[in-house]
C-alpha cells in the first residue's frame, strides 16, 4: 500500500492517503479515500455554463408542452413521434416508460394522457441515432469516460451485442450467441452460484422479471438486488410491518374524494407529473394539501394545467394550501409535533378528533403511542423541525377537520438512516384518523419506475417470503435456493470484498444510481465479468470487470416479433392496476432482442438440458410466460385474459378493505424514535435530489427549469445565510466533503447558489454527489443508501488546493 502523510489543514490531525477506499480508520488519523480523485466512474468535473433565474412557483403550463414537443422534434423521426403520442397510456397502447403514476380507469384523452416527462422518456428511448461496432471502434473506453452523462447518452441506441475483451481499451462486436455462452461458462465456473449478482432495474416488464428471478433461482442463488433497493424499500419495510402489505392503499379514484392530501418528501412537478391532476380535481372538490419539504418546489404550488386553457389564461390552480418547509430529516419530528398537539386536544375535547371505534376494533399499540408521544418536549420537536409552533398548529387543525387523508411521499422520507421510522410516522398519523381502507384515504408511496412494484410482484427480490419459494418449485419443479442473497449494498460490497465475481444487470446503471461511486467502481472493477442489458449507453458500460458486454434490448416503444407474431407485454403501476404495454415503432436494429428472450438464452446457456423451464417455449409466445405467472402468484387469475382487458386489472389489496396481514391481523402503531445528526458548526445536511431534465441517471438536458437553475447540474443549493456565515458568495466554487468512520470522501467543484432552502441544510443533484455516500450507511432495516441525509462541509476550492 503506497501511503503519503501531510497535514489535514482543517482538522489538524495526520491524514493517510492510502490506495484502498475500505481502509479502517487508526486513531485520530483520516483516511482519505484517495479513489475519489475521479477514475471516470464519476461525471466530469468540468463546469457546462450555469444560468440562474428566478426559481418558478408554477408547473407545467405550455412552457411544459413546448419543452417537450422540442425533445421530440430533435431526438425522433417526426412519424415515430406522432405515432407515439397517440398511442402513450392509451388502452393498449405503451405504457409510459417514466414513472409509474397511474392511468385513470374511465376514459382517457385520445391525445394527451402523458406529460412533458413522458415525452422526454419517449423520445430519449425512441432516438433515431444508433450505434454499434463503428463507434466502438472509434472511441476508447477513457474517451467516453470523459463525456457526461448527458453526451453519453445522446449517442443513440445500442444496436448490436458488445464484448470488451481482457486487456482491451475498446468495446468490439459479438455474435449472440458466443455472448451467452461466456456468460454462461463464466456463471458455471464459480464456486458458488452465490459468487453472481443479477441487478434489476425497474423498466423491466412483469415477463421479463418473473424468467429472470425464475433463472437466478434454477441458478442456485437469492442474489437479486434491484433499484427498489435504494427507493421504496424503507416503505415496504414499514408498510408490511404496520399495515402487512407492503404496497400503498390508495387508487387514483381516491383523490376525488380526499378531504386532505398529505405529501411528504416529494417533488411531483418533477417526477409525478400527472399527479398534479389529480391534485387539481381534489382542489376543485374543495379538498386541501398539505406540503411536507424542505424546498418549495413549483409543483407543489401552483398547476398551471397544459390542457385547460382557461386555466392557463387564470394562472393555474393554487395547490398547496399549507406548505412547511421542514429541515431535512426532520419529519418525525414535525408528525409528532402535529400528533401530540392532536392527543392534547383529543383528551381536552374528548374524543371528537381521533377515531377511536377504529382505534380500539382494528389496530395495537395506541396505548403505548400515546404514552410515547407525552415524552417529547415540544419545544425540541419545534428546534428538530424547524417549523414554528403556529405553523404545526395549523398542520394540526387542518388534520383534525379531515376525516379522509391520503399521505404521498416519495425518495424525501425513504433515503434516510430511520427511512422506514419515517414512514411509519406518517402511518401512525393515519391510523389515529382511522384514514386506511377508507374511500379518500390510505397510504401513497408514489413508486418511481414505471414497474418497479411489478418487478417486486414478481419475485424480483433478494428477501422472498418462503412462501413464493414453495409455490415456485410447486410448479416449476426447480429446487429455488433459501438463503436471502444480497441487496444492492451488500452486492457492492461483496464484489469489492472479491466474495461476488459477476454482476449482470437487466437495466438501470449501477454505477451511477448506487452510493459510494469510486467503491462501487472499485466493486466492479474486482469482477471477472461485468454483463449489462441496456437500451442506451451508460456509465456503467465503462467502468467494467477483466471482461464486459453489452446486451442491446428492444425497449417499451419498440414492436417485439416472436415465433407466433407480435407480443405485448404487461406492467404494474403504483396503484397495482396490471396492464399491456405493445410497443409500435420498428426496432433501430434488427439485432435486438427483448428482455425475455436475453434471459431465455441465458438460462439455456447456462442451465443446458438440467433446466425444468422450457425457454423456448416461453419466448414463442408470451402467453405462456403470464401462464406460468398465474399459477405461482396470487392474484393474477385469469392473466391472459384480464391483462387483454381495456385498462387491465387490480392486484388484491387487503389494506383497501381495512384488512391487516400481519401475526395479529390488527394495524399496528409504531414508537419512532427521533433521528439525531449533531452537525458541527461547519457542517451541514445535504440531500441529492433530481432535476427537472434527468430520469435518474438519464441526464434528458442540463436545466432545473422549476428551480432557476439553467445549463449545469454541478450546483449546491445554500440557504443565503450560511453562505455568508461561511464567508461564501453565489458563484464561489466548493469541493465538497463527506467524512464517515474516519474515512474521507471528496466531490470536486460545484457552484454555490443561494437558495431558499432550511439553514444547515443544502441540496446537490444526483448522481454527481453520489460519491460522497458511505455504502455502508443505509437505512436501518430496509438497507437504502442515505441519499438524503449525508453530512458534508464545503471548502472554497482555493483553500482546500492551496
Ligand atoms: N422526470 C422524472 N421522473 C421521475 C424520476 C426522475 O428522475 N425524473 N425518477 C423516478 C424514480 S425512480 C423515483 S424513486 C421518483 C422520485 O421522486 P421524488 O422522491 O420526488 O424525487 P427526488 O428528486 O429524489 O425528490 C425528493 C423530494 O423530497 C424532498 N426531500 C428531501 N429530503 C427530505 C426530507 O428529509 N423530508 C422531506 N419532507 N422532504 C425531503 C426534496 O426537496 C424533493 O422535493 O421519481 C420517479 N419519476
Ligand atoms: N444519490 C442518489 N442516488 C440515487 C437516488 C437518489 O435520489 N439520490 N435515487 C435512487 C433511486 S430512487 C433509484 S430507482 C435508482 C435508479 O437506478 P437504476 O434503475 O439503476 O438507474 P436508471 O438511471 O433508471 O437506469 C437507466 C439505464 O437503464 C437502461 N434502460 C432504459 N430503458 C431500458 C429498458 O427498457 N430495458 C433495459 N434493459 N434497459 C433500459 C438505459 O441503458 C439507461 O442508461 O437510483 C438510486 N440512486
Ligand atoms: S406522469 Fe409519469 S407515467 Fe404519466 S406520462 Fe408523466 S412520466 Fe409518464
Ligand atoms: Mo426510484
Amino acid at each position: 500500500m503506497e501511503e503519503k502523510t501531510k497535514k489535514s489543514r482543517s482538522k489538524k490531525v495526520k491524514t493517510t492517503i492510502v490506495d484502498s477506499p475500505a481502509v479502517e480508520s487508526k486513531g485520530n488519523e483520516i483516511i482519505v479515500v484517495t479513489s475519489t480523485e475521479n477514475t471516470g466512474a464519476q461525471p466530469p468535473e468540468s463546469f457546462t455554463g450555469m444560468r440562474k433565474r428566478k426559481a418558478k412557483t408554477k408547473a407545467a403550463g405550455l412552457k411544459g408542452v413546448s419543452t417537450a414537443l422540442n425533445h421530440a422534434r430533435k431526438y425522433m423521426r417526426v412519424s415515430d413521434a406522432k405515432k407515439t403520442m397517440f398511442a402513450l397510456n392509451q388502452k393498449g397502447g405503451i405504457d409510459c416508460p417514466g414513472c409509474a403514476w397511474p392511468d385513470p380507469d374511465d376514459d382517457r384523452s385520445r391525445l394527451g394522457e402523458y406529460c412533458e416527462n413522458g415525452i422526454k422518456a419517449i423520445a430519449e428511448e425512441a432516438q433515431r441515432n444508433s450505434i454499434g461496432a463503428d463507434f466502438f471502434a472509434q472511441h476508447s473506453i477513457s474517451d467516453l469516460q470523459a463525456l457526461s452523462d448527458f453526451e453519453l447518452g445522446k449517442k443513440g441506441r445500442l444496436a448490436e451485442p458488445m464484448i470488451l475483451r481482457a486487456g482491451s481499451d475498446r468495446y468490439s462486436p459479438i455474435p449472440w450467441n458466443e455472448a451467452f455462452q461466456l456468460i454462461g461458462k463464466e456463471l458455471n465456473a464459480l464456486q458458488s452460484p452465490d459468487e453472481a449478482v443479477f441487478y434489476t432495474s425497474g423498466r423491466t416488464s412483469n415477463e421479463a422479471a418473473f424468467l429472470y428471478q425464475l433463472f437466478v433461482r434454477e441458478f442456485g442463488t437469492n442474489n437479486l438486488p434491484d433499484c427498489s433497493n435504494m427507493c421504496h424499500e424503507s416503505s415496504g419495510k414499514a408498510l408490511s410491518t404496520t399495515l402487512g402489505m407492503g404496497k400503498g392503499s390508495v387508487t387514483l379514484e381516491d383523490f376525488d374524494h380526499a378531504d386532505l392530501v398529505i405529501i411528504l418528501g416529494q417533488n411531483p412537478g418533477t417526477n409525478h407529473p400527472r399527479m398534479l391532476s389529480a391534485l387539481e380535481r381534489c382542489k376543485e372538490r374543495g379538498g386541501k394539501i398539505l406540503a411536507i419539504n424542505p424546498l418549495k418546489e413549483a409543483g407543489l404550488t401552483n398547476f398551471v394545467n397544459p390542457q385547460r386553457p382557461m386555466k392557463i389564461l387564470r394562472g393555474g390552480t393554487q395547490l398547496a394550501d399549507l406548505y412547511l418547509q421542514v429541515k431535512i430529516n426532520g419529519d418525525v419530528a414535525l408528525l409528532k409535533a402535529i400528533m401530540s398537539m392532536l392527543l392534547f386536544q383529543e383528551k381536552q375535547e374528548l374524543g371528537d378528533i381521533f377515531d377511536m371505534d377504529f382505534i380500539t376494533s382494528r389496530t395495537e399499540g395506541y396505548e403505548d403511542f400515546a404514552m410515547h408521544l407525552q415524552q417529547f418536549d415540544f419545544r425540541d420537536l419545534e428546534e428538530d423541525c424547524g417549523i414554528s409552533r403556529g405553523q404545526i398548529r395549523k398542520a394540526a387543525r387542518m388534520i383534525k377537520k379531515s376525516k379522509r387523508i391520503i399521505a404521498c411521499w416519495a425518495m424525501g422520507l425513504t433515503q434516510h438512516e430511520n427511512g422506514v421510522d419515517n414512514i411509519r410516522e406518517v402511518v401512525n398519523l393515519l391510523l389515529l384518523k382511522g384514514s386506511i381502507g377508507i374511500q379518500g384515504g390510505g397510504t401513497c408511496p408514489v413508486r418511481g419506475h414505471s414497474n418497479v412494484q411489478g418487478d417486486r410482484t414478481m419475485g424480483i427480490w433478494e428477501a422472498p417470503k418462503a412462501e413464493f419459494l414453495d409455490k415456485l418449485e410447486e410448479v416449476v419443479g426447480i429446487k429455488a435456493p433459501r438463503k436471502h442473497g444480497f441487496s444492492t449494498v451488500d452486492a457492492i460490497q461483496a464484489m469489492y470484498k472479491r466474495q461476488a465475481k459477476v454482476f449482470f444487470g437487466l437495466g438501470g446503471n449501477f454505477i451511477s444510481a448506487t452510493p459510494d461511486t469510486e467503491v462501487t467502481a472499485q466493486a466492479l472493477r474486482n469482477c471477472n465479468l461485468t454483463v449489462h442489458v441496456s437500451t442506451k449507453l451508460n456509465r456503467s458500460h465503462l467502468v467494467h470487470g477483466k471482461q464486459a458486454l453489452i446486451l442491446p434490448c428492444l425497449g417499451r416503444t419498440d414492436t417485439d416479433a416472436q415465433e407466433s407474431g407480435e407480443q405485448f407485454v404487461s406492467t404494474e403501476n403504483s396503484m397495482g392496476v396490471v396492464q399491456m404495454s405493445k410497443g409500435i415503432l420498428s426496432p433501430c436494429s434488427g439485432a435486438l432482442l427483448s428482455e425475455p428472450a436475453i434471459v431465455a438464452k441465458l438460462a439455456k446457456a447456462t442451465l443446458g438440458s438440467k433446466s425444468k423451464v422450457d425457454w423456448d417455449l416461453m419466448i414463442s409466445n408470451y402467453d405462456h410466460i403470464r401462464d406460468l405467472i398465474e399459477k405461482v402468484i396470487p392474484g393474477f387469475e385469469q392473466y391472459n385474459e384480464r391483462v387483454r382487458e381495456p385498462g387491465g386489472f387490480y392486484l388484491p389489496n387487503p389494506n383497501r378493505n381495512q384488512e391487516f396481514s400481519t401475526a395479529d391481523g390488527k394495524a399496528h402503531f409504531t414508537c419512532n424514535p427521533l433521528p439525531s445528526h449533531k452537525l458541527e458548526p461547519d457542517q451541514y445536511l445535504m440531500m441529492t435530489i433530481r432535476t427537472h431534465d434527468q430520469f435518474n441517471t438519464t441526464i434528458y438536458g442540463l436545466d432545473d427549469r422549476y428551480r432557476g437553475i439553467y445549463r449545469e447540474r454541478r450546483v449546491i443549493l445554500m440557504n443565503p445565510e450560511d453562505l455568508e456565515a461561511e464567508q461564501l458568495k453565489p458563484g464561489d466554487v466548493l469541493d465538497l466533503i463527506s467524512e464517515y468512520d474516519g474515512q474521507q470522501r471528496i466531490a470536486r467543484k460545484f457552484i454555490a447558489v443561494a437558495y431558499d432552502i432550511p439553514s444547515k441544510c443544502v441540496a446537490t443533484y444526483f448522481p454527481e454527489a453520489n460519491v460522497l455516500i458511505p455504502v455502508n450507511h443505509y437505512a436501518r432495516e430496509s438497507k437504502t443508501p442515505i441519499s438524503k441525509s449525508v453530512i458534508i462541509k464545503v471548502k472554497k476550492v482555493e483553500e482546500l488546493r492551496s
